[in-house]
């Protein structure tokens, strides 16, 4: 393998000249030839045909606006979750509801995945994500890997720095990394001040309903927020979040925005911020209600950290949280316990956009500098209270101990890792045992598909002393962030129950009908292998016809109760094609615009009859 460098762009001059220099001294020239694996660590990640794997890993699919599952340690992908983006494989966005959900948009940008959590631990119900390309937040549920509820958030754009939920699953918060005015109104960019705002959204979920909802919004200062994350235990009722470009620049941000030697972290208590809002302190923002930190003091304050941090990571012991800073190749811990005693004390330097400033000194506990390494970007945590920080620049992971700073390990990675993700490496109770590093870059690692490689993942066994390398896979694009569960705290269902209160719903084949309402059609069919039936009392009970101009409802009932049988169904040239799932109903509603004769077909393998479970769709020209 060769030796390969990312140079970043946008980075300070000096900065840039020192990751050149430092590729004279990288780790992995010395230890490039440990990351070659052998059979024994090709035996820790075989798992055998019967066998599953321990974890699930959830990775975000970043512009795909999808969710895709692996199993680790195999690192076989399992199946792929559209959130954001339609997916004719299994429907999604073609069907009236995922397409009601969707509201239009063809894409999504799926950043952070999020599981719910109990007692600061993955409970295994649900993942929240956030579209930063659309301005959207999601629910999967975890029973069946689908998405339930997609949230447009108003007020705000891009919630990049999302979603890490509290606790207990009280709130997912969503700061976003552009400012906007607020409600996207036109304002010149030399407003920018006073007119834009970074605006951070407080969403709770409704779990009996799955729905989600915007409880508030925080009008922060005009800044870009990066990344946050949930306290825990004694730090539980709060969160902290990075931020960059607190110059304000509004062009040329690569430079303009890394001009101040310190950033902020921005740390509230979203008990407190709640309390605001019942006691009326908050203003109504386009239907949202709106803190304005400048008029209403209270819950909110700016910690100063090395320039342009990104990650901000809390421990597992909620005591401390670390900044790592993108252009300063340093780990900053800072203690809660300090940042609660100097609000106590009120012993501010200052405030800004009026938020009272913590005087850095008084809130740090210790600054980690491990020699030429650089670019640290996210931290994960171990069973054993070691931190695991991500080296953008220096492609590397290093292990340390955040009680004590001492640098313990440093494993190589092919190339640029963004972030890491520990089995449940961001709860109270991490796991140890893996760590996937997730990886920008896979120059040299796989067979060539063109001047585009694959992203990758490296699976590293993080059980001994010494990190190792077990296995490299290519990834799709784009892994930002993943998380990785225990594979028995899930619990899938086999089948859907059946549910005699959805009126759309058909159980047996002598209850299907097609009903006309006016030019309003609705077939309530079933499919079971290896046939459709639309209505059991016409002569050809799996075909449909319809008046050209029709407004036509299908509603489609899989009434094999087997698990694994699920059918398809398309329309031919109509452009549409959705799933139902054992026990499922669901919806595919159209305008039949176009007269003629359209086959119809399971699009889903079946049976050994599978090609002969088709019909036909005729529409009547109108006159
Ligand atoms: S970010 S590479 Cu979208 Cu999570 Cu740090
Ligand atoms: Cu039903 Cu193929």
């Amino acid at each position: 393998m060769k030796k390969w460098i990312p140079i970043a762009t946008g980075l300070a001059a000096g900065f840039v000249a020192a990751t050149i220099a430092f590729a004279n001294v990288s780790p992995s020239l010395t230890t490039q030839a440990s990351n070659s694996n052998t059979k024994s660590d090709a035996e820790k990640v075989y798992v055998p045909y019967g066998q599953k794997d321990e974890y699930y890993l959830f990775d975000s699919g970043g512009h795909s606006g999808q969710l895709f599952v692996y199993g680790v340690p195999s690192m076989r992908e399992i199946r792929t979750i559209p959130v954001f983006s339609p997916d004719p494989a299994t429907g999604y966005g073609f069907d009236t509801a995922s397409k009601k959900m969707l509201g239009g948009y063809t894409w999504g940008d799926l950043h952070h995945p999020a599981i719910s959590e109990t007692n600061g631990n993955y409970n295994g119900k649900y993942l929240f994500a956030t579209d930063v390309g659309n301005s959207r937040a999601a629910v999967v549920n975890l029973s069946s890997f689908t998405t339930k509820d997609i949230i447009n958030v108003p007020n705000t754009s891009g919630p990049h720095c999302a979603a890490f939920v509290t606790q207990n699953t009280e709130y997912l918060f969503l700061p976003t990394r552009f400012a906007v005015p607020l409600g996207q109104e036109y304002q010149p960019l030399d407003q920018y001040s006073t007119k834009y705002r970074g605006v951070m959204s407080a969403l709770t979920f409704n779990e009996s309903k799955e729905k989600l909802n915007i409880a508030y919004q925080v009008a922060l200062p005009p800044w870009s927020y990066d990344l946050s994350d949930a306290g825990k235990k004694s730090s539980g009722d709060w969160a902290v979040l990075t931020s960059y470009n607190t110059e304000e620049a509004t062009t040329t941000l690569e430079i303009n925005a890394s001009q101040a030697d310190r950033d902020y972290i921005v740390l509230f208590n979203w008990k407190e911020l709640a309390q605001m809002v019942k006691d009326g302190k908050y203003e109504e923002v386009n239907g949202q209600k709106m803190i304005f930190p400048e008029k209403e003091k209270g819950g909110i304050y700016l910690v100063p950290v090395a320039k342009s941090p990104h990650g901000v990571d809390v421990t597992p012991d909620g005591k401390y949280f670390i900044a790592s800073g993108k252009l300063a190749p340093m780990m900053t811990v800072f203690s809660f316990e300090k940042a609660f005693k100097a609000i106590e004390n009120k012993d501010f330097a200052g405030e800004r956009n009026g938020i009272p400033i913590l005087k850095y000194k008084s809130v740090v506990e210790r600054e980690v500098n491990p020699e030429n390494a650089l670019g640290p970007l996210h931290t994960q945590f171990d069973d054993k209270g070691y931190a695991y920080t991500t080296m953008f620049i220096s492609s590397e992971i290093v292990k340390w101990n955040y009680k004590t700073g001492e640098v313990l390990d440093r494993v190589p990675v092919q190339y640029a890792p963004g972030h890491s993700v520990a089995a449940e490496g961001d709860t109270a109770s991490p796991q140890g045992k893996y760590l996937v590093s997730l990886n920008k870059m896979s120059k040299d690692n796989f067979l060539s598909v063109g001047p585009s490689h694959p992203e990758t993942m490296q699976l590293i066994d993080i059980s001994g002393k010494k990190m190792r390398v077990i296995d490299t896979v290519p990834a799709n694009p784009e892994p930002h962030y993943a998380q990785m569960i225990r594979a028995d705290k899930i619990h899938t269902i086999n089948v859907y129950p059946k549910d005699p209160s959805n009126p759309d719903a058909v159980y047996k084949q002598t209850d299907t009908r097609i009903v006309r309402k006016g030019n309003e059609v609705h077939v309530y069919g079933t499919a079971v292998r290896s046939r459709f039936t639309f209505d059991h009392t016409a002569k050809r009970p799996d075909s449909i016809e319809v008046n050209q101009g029709d407004h036509v409802f299908i509603h489609l009932t899989n009434i094999d109760f087997d698990e694994d049988i699920t059918h398809g169904f398309a329309i031919n040239s109509y452009n549409l094609n959705m799933e139902v799932q054992p026990g499922q109903t669901n919806t595919l509603d159209f305008i039949a615009d176009k007269a003629g004769t359209y086959p119809l077909y399971c699009t889903n393998f079946c049976s050994a009859l599978h090609q002969e479970m088709t019909g036909y769709l005729l529409v009547k020209p109108k006159n």
